[in-house]
C-alpha cells in the first residue's frame, strides 16, 4: 500500500472526527412542556478519539483499519463538575467488553470530548469479567463515589456460558483521574443491578438504593428499587433491604425498575430518575419516568407521576438492544438547568434538557397511575371538565 494512501485516510478520518466533536447540537421542539430531546445523540461510538481504535504506524497498519473496534458507548455516570458536564461513558467494545472514560463539554448538549485515557479502574477482589452503569455521587462526606455493575461468570454453572452473577462494585476519587477501589457491596440479595449510593449520610450511615435480583436478568420474585443502609463504606453491608418502589401489574415497571442517577435535592423532596420495564410481543421495553421521595426520609415515595417520562423514539427505538432507553446520570448547572443523559437501545447516548421546576410542576401534578381503565377515562372526564370550565366550552 503507498504511503499517499495511508497519509490520505488518515487526514480524511481525522477531518470527519473533528467535525463530529465540533457539530453544534439543536434542541428539538418542547412538545409536551416537560423536557426538550437534541437533535443529535451527543456521545457514539464515533466520538471516540481515534487514538483508541486505529494503530498509525504505516508499517504496522498499512491499510489504516480499525484495530480495537468500538460497537457503543452509552448509558453514562453524569456530574457537573469545575463548571464542565462530565460523563463517564459506559464504553462497549466489538469484543462486548465494557469500560469506563470520560468525557466532558461546556454546553453539555454538544461538543463532548473525551480525556486522553479510558478510566483506570482497579479490579474487583475477584476480578470481573465486564463492568458498565457507572453512577457518580458526590457525597457529602468530601468524595465523588462511583457505583456500578460487576458482572463475573457464574462458578456455580460452568456448563452454561451464559450464566453469570451481577454484583455491585464501588470505587471512588477526588478528580476522576485517580480511583481507589473498595469491596463490593454486600446485600441479602443474590445479585445486584442498578445500585445508586444516595448524596448524604441518612442516621449517620451511607445509604444506598438497590435493585435486589435472584437471577442475572429476570429479578424472579422480587425485584423493585429497594433501600439500604451502609455501617463502614470501606466494608460495606446492608443488612437490612426494603423496596421502596415495588413493581407493578400492568404498569411500566411492571416486570423490572431500578434508580437511575442519585437524586436531586430540592424544595420539595429529592427528585429521582428511574426506568421502568414491561414485557411485549416484541421483547422488553425500557422507559423512564420520574418520583419524589420526602427529604428527611429518602426512601419514603411522597409523589408518583402516572406513566413514562420518556420513551423511546424514532431511531432512538433501534440498536443493539432495541426499545430500551435508560439513564444513570443527569446535571444540574447553575441555573437549575437540568441535562438528562439517557442511552438508547444500548448503542449511543443522547440529552434531554429541562429545568428542576419543570420536573417538580411535573412531578407533583402529574396524576399517579389510576390502576384500570376506568379510573383513567375518570382522569381524563375531570381535565376535560376542568378545562369547559375555564375555557367556557360545552360539556
Ligand atoms: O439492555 C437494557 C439494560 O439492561 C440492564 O438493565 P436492567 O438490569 O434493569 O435490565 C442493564 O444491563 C443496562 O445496562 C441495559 O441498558
Amino acid at each position: 500500500m503507498n504511503e499517499g494512501y495511508f497519509a490520505e485516510r488518515v487526514q480524511r478520518l481525522r477531518a470527519r472526527h473533528e467535525w463530529l466533536l465540533e457539530r453544534p447540537n439543536r434542541p428539538l421542539e418542547l412538545d409536551n412542556g416537560i423536557l426538550c430531546r437534541w437533535r443529535h445523540p451527543v456521545v457514539t461510538a464515533e466520538h471516540v478519539p481515534l487514538e483508541w481504535r486505529y494503530d498509525f504506524d504505516p508499517a504496522r497498519n498499512p491499510f489504516f483499519m480499525e484495530r480495537l473496534g468500538v460497537n457503543a458507548t452509552f448509558n453514562a455516570g453524569a456530574l457537573y463538575h469545575e463548571g464542565r458536564h462530565r460523563l463517564v461513558v459506559r464504553v462497549e467494545g466489538v469484543d462486548r467488553k465494557s469500560f469506563f472514560a470520560v468525557a466532558e463539554s461546556r454546553s453539555g448538549v454538544d461538543n463532548f470530548r473525551f480525556w486522553p485515557r479510558p478510566l483506570r479502574l482497579p479490579p474487583g477482589d475477584p476480578p470481573e469479567t465486564n463492568v458498565y452503569d457507572m453512577r457518580l455521587t458526590a457525597h457529602e462526606d468530601g468524595w465523588i463515589y462511583g457505583v456500578f455493575c460487576a458482572e463475573r461468570k457464574d462458578e456455580r454453572r460452568p456448563e452454561d456460558p451464559s450464566a453469570a452473577v451481577a454484583q455491585c462494585g464501588i470505587a471512588r476519587t477526588r478528580d476522576l483521574v485517580e480511583w481507589e477501589r473498595l469491596p463490593d457491596l454486600v446485600t441479602p440479595s443474590g445479585q445486584q443491578r442498578n445500585v445508586v449510593l444516595h448524596p448524604t449520610f441518612v442516621d449517620g450511615r451511607y445509604a444506598f438504593y438497590t435493585r435486589p435480583q435472584q437471577g442475572f436478568i429476570e429479578v424472579g420474585g422480587g425485584g423493585g428499587i429497594g433501600w439500604g443502609l451502609v455501617e463502614d463504606i470501606t466494608a460495606p453491608r446492608i443488612e437490612e433491604e426494603i423496596i421502596v418502589d415495588p413493581r407493578a401489574y400492568h404498569t411500566i415497571k411492571e416486570s423490572k425498575n431500578g434508580l437511575g442517577p442519585p437524586p436531586i435535592r430540592t424544595s420539595e423532596g429529592w427528585l429521582q430518575l428511574a426506568h421502568g420495564v414491561r414485557q411485549t410481543a416484541a421483547g422488553l421495553r425500557y422507559v423512564l419516568y420520574l418520583f419524589v421521595t420526602a427529604l428527611d426520609e429518602p426512601w419514603r415515595v411522597t409523589h408518583a407521576p402516572g406513566g413514562h417520562l420518556l420513551a423511546p423514539r424514532g431511531r432512538e427505538r433501534v440498536g443493539d438492544v432495541s426499545n430500551v432507553v435508560f439513564s444513570n446520570g443527569w446535571t444540574v448547572d447553575e441555573a437549575g438547568n437540568v441535562f438528562i443523559y439517557y442511552g438508547s437501545s444500548d448503542t449511543r447516548l443522547h440529552v434531554a434538557t429541562t429545568t428542576v421546576e419543570r420536573l417538580l410542576d411535573y412531578a407533583l401534578n402529574t396524576p399517579p397511575d389510576p390502576g384500570h381503565s376506568h379510573g383513567a377515562v375518570a382522569q381524563r372526564e375531570a381535565l376535560i371538565d376542568a378545562n369547559a370550565a375555564v375555557l367556557g366550552t360545552s360539556r
